[in-house]
């Protein structure tokens, strides 16, 4: 395990702005690159799939600090989508969504207010007022929209292999498809697995499982044990860590190019 690859991505993550890996954004509105504040990162998943885990697990392989900021909940209140929005740098904030179970009509709206950016912070939603948002992704404001979205399965579960969970995720997966938002599959509970499901033919079989239910590319599909507290956290999984939060930025790099390009193609096209 090199330490210094460790090193480097660390500094080179501590120091991220938006735009170190991109340079150039076209079609970005004037002043609007210098108006973001950092990047924001989406993560997706069913209540137990160690999304508030994966925030510690960032913390402890960027700061080493074993004590991170999320709270591990160990039953999940069903229903309520609470967004947290933890600030990790100056350059990129992670979004912890909660109580992911079942996917109603309210539910997809406020997904979407988050993915527009119409739900930023740590407010739960008030039921009572019914949140406004775009159907489209069309208004929204880019640089309060989320930029790329983490998707957390746990790779233990046995109901991967089912398709139960397919159907509770099409909406979102659509939704992502048509705004041109990139998404990653976070396979947690690498720990868990046996020796039978340890094979590459197995853990191939696990990750398109994974890929179907959230669409995204093998490229950006990755296994990884979180931290846990107590718990030693190998280099191994620091790197793979550090890893996906640089692959993260890339996609939200894309993702923000993408939709500035639309956007400008749109603006043309009802000028026509
Ligand atoms: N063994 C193991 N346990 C994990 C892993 N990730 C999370 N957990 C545990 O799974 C439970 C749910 O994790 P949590 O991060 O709260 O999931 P969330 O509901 O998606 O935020 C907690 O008890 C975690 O300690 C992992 O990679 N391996
Ligand atoms: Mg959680």
């Amino acid at each position: 395990m090199s330490l210094s690859k460790i090193n480097d991505l660390k500094t080179f993550l501590q120091a991220y702005e938006l735009g170190n890996i991109t340079k150039s954004f076209p079609d970005a509105e004037e002043g609007e690159m210098e108006d973001f504040d950092g990047v924001r990162i989406g993560l997706f998943g069913i209540t137990g799939s160690g999304k508030s885990s994966f925030i510690n697990s960032v913390v402890m392989a960027l700061k080493d600090e074993d004590e991170g900021p999320a709270v591990i909940q160990s039953t999940g209140a069903e229903g309520t989508i609470i967004l947290e929005a933890l600030t990790i740098t100056d350059g990129f904030t992670l979004l912890d969504t909660r109580g992911f179970d079942l996917l109603g009509g309210d539910a997809e709206k406020e997904i979407l207010a988050i993915l527009n950016g119409d739900i930023k912070d740590e407010s739960g939603i008030d039921r009572k007022k019914t949140v406004k948002t775009s159907l489209t992704g069309v208004g929204t404001v880019l640089r309060d929209e989320t930029h790329v979205v983490l998707w957390f399965v746990k790779a233990s579960d046995p109901r991967l292999h089912t398709g139960a969970y397919r159907c509770h995720m099409d909406f979102l997966r659509q939704q992502l498809l048509r705004r041109g938002v990139g998404t990653m599959t976070i396979l947690t509970h690498e720990d868990e697995l046996g020796a039978q499901e340890n094979t590459p033919a197995e853990r191939k079989k696990l990750a398109d499982a994974a890929r179907e239910i959230t669409g995204s590319i093998p490229d950006n599909t990755y296994f990884l044990t979180n931290l846990i507290k107590g718990q030693t956290f190998s280099d191994e999984n620091r790197l793979k860590v550090l890893e996906i939060i640089k692959r993260s930025l890339e996609l939200s790099e894309s993702t923000i190019k993408t939709r500035q390009t639309k956007r400008k193609m749109r603006a043309m096209m009802s000028k026509r």
